[in-house]
């Protein structure tokens, strides 16, 4: 280590200073942040935004004339208090370690974000952001959560509290939708042009369900403001990519030894990034294609692609993962049993599902997301991945469960998956008899239908918020059953009952042949 650079707490804070004390090595802002403009207002800064959206606009910085889009974070909630005072000490500024599965690592300081507001300070100021004439677009990373979707149907669901006083007193907003109807019919009323409401959240048709959601809340509080935003707010659809573990003390640590500053809640993510856009924007937009974006027509099978093969391949492996003890997404895709049954899965079970995508080789997606989920570089937990998988699971598995069922196919591969989370349910705890922590709004319930399973196998199943009418399908009921007899015997081991219901399911295709 380098005996100028100081440890402990008397290594001095990332900031607008220390930062030209970096090593070369180190990517900085040499830009001038002086001069930038906010033009972008996001709502929800999370981990994922700091390694996406904001390292897009940090490049972007780096090319004459885009001085007018820097960001603006806004914390809605009081849980974000502590991002806010970590990057308002830093100067906004915080480091990302892009760790390569090659071994590579590169640093970066991001400064792409030049203020932050947090909502339940000062409400008056985050609509003085959102009304601001330079605010061309708020973006979102908010969480499906955040959409209030009625997960039976589709529509928007006006029954939680928040959303209950957003409809009464649409002026004094406490939701994220509730604060942009409210910032919109501000510049309704001035003569401003509407701004671009852009999701960065993993939602499939993410800029379509945004529309629907917000003009459902509009359309409740008052029709004529959901006629306006109708015919005047765009919502480009976008499929979102970076693996973001959890940032850890280990990457806090890192930077303090590495690069001798204190970065209190610094990123690390992979190396791959992805962003597929629709250019569907009502006023004026960075040009994300000059660094590294891509503008499409249609992002649907780009959306299916990665939600159906990344996003459910991480579930297929932190489920299978987390009940045979391990407890990162590298251990266990590193062992070769679990490897191959997320490829047959994603052969099997995905591949026959998907359309053909210009420009995409699906083999060498498939062969990339492998790469990408052994980098040994990412620890990526299997808390996170399996956290919310009742909202995860509908969109990333049962929906290739309820396709392959349509077109007559086996879904045994990705049904063990299915029996898995309700014995991970039922127990919350591994083979080896550790605790697992479970992170989700439907745990309760979960759970209590997980528990009944000894007396009735299905019981799981009568989730039908989340597994819809899977219940009244026999082929499906059939082999879910199968797979919960294996798993609830006694002396079942996941890694057995896996590799059983391979050799099975390779054996039926072979006959069906
Ligand atoms: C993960 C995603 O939460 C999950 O289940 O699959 O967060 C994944 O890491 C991102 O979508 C990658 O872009």
């Amino acid at each position: 280590m380098n005996s100028a650079i100081m440890t402990g707490d008397q290594s001095p804070r990332l900031n607008r200073h220390t930062m030209l004390t970096l090593p070369d090595t180190v990517d900085i802002p040499l830009y001038d942040r002086s001069k930038l403009k906010v033009g972008i207002v996001h709502l929800g800064v999370g981990g994922f935004h700091r390694a996406h959206q904001a390292v897009y606009i940090n490049e972007l910085l780096k090319t004459p004339g885009a001085e007018q889009w820097a960001i603006c974070g806004v914390g809605l909630f009081e849980s974000n208090r502590k991002l806010r005072d970590i990057l308002q000490a830093q100067d906004y500024l915080y480091s990302v370690t892009v760790r390569h599965p090659t071994g590579k690592v590169e640093n970066k300081i991001v400064g792409s974000m030049i203020d932050f507001v947090l909502a339940p300070d000062n409400k008056q100021q985050v609509i003085n952001k959102l009304t601001h004439p330079d605010t061309k677009i708020v973006s979102l990373t908010i969480t499906e959560g955040g959409y209030n979707i009625n997960p039976a149907n589709g529509d928007f669901d006006d029954s939680h509290p928040d959303v209950r006083h957003d409809i009464q007193y649409p002026n004094d907003p406490v939701t994220a939708f509730g604060y942009i109807i409210a910032a919109l019919k501000i510049r309704k009323d001035n003569g401003l042009p509407a701004f671009t409401v852009q999701s960065c959240d993993n939602i499939q048709h993410n800029g379509s369900v945004t529309k629907k959601m917000l003009v459902s809340l509009a359309k409740l509080q008052q029709t004529s403001m959901a006629e306006w935003i109708e015919e005047n707010v765009c919502f480009p659809n976008a499929m979102v990519d970076r693996i973001t573990p959890v940032t850890s003390q280990a990457d806090i640590d890192y930077i303090q030894t590495t690069l001798g500053v204190r970065d209190l809640w610094p990123i690390t993510c992979e190396s791959f990034s992805q962003w597929v856009i629709e250019d569907d924007f009502c006023c004026d937009r960075p040009n994300w294609d000059a660094v590294g974006a891509q503008f499409v027509e249609d992002v649907t099978p780009y959306e299916t692609m990665k939600i159906r093969l990344l996003n459910a391949g991480h579930s297929v492996l932190g489920l299978l993962g987390s009940i045979h003890g391990y407890y990162t997404i590298d251990e266990v895709v590193s062992d070769k049993d679990f490897a191959t049954y997320l490829r047959a899965f994603m052969d099997m079970e995905v591949t026959p599902l998907l359309e053909p995508m210009n420009g995409i080789d699906l083999e060498a997606y498939k062969d990339t997301l492998i790469e990408r989920f052994s980098n040994p570089n990412i620890k990526d937990s299997l808390v996170r991945i399996c956290s919310e998988s009742s909202a995860k699971l509908p969109k990333f598995l049962i929906a290739t469960i309820q396709d392959n069922i349509a077109a007559q196919r086996d879904v045994s591969l990705a049904t063990l998956v299915i029996a898995a989370w309700c014995l991970y349910c039922d127990k919350s705890c591994n083979e080896l008899g550790v605790d697992i922590d479970i992170q989700d709004v439907m745990y309760t319930e979960l759970a209590d239908h997980a528990k009944k399973t000894a007396e009735d196998s299905l019981s799981f199943l009568k989730l039908t918020a989340v597994f819809g009418n899977l219940i009244n399908d026999a082929a499906f009921t059939t082999s879910y059953s199968k797979a919960i007899a294996a798993l609830y015997l006694p002396s079942a081991k996941i890694k057995d009952v896996m590799n059983t219901t391979l050799r099975q399911k390779i054996t039926t295709v072979a006959e069906g042949m």
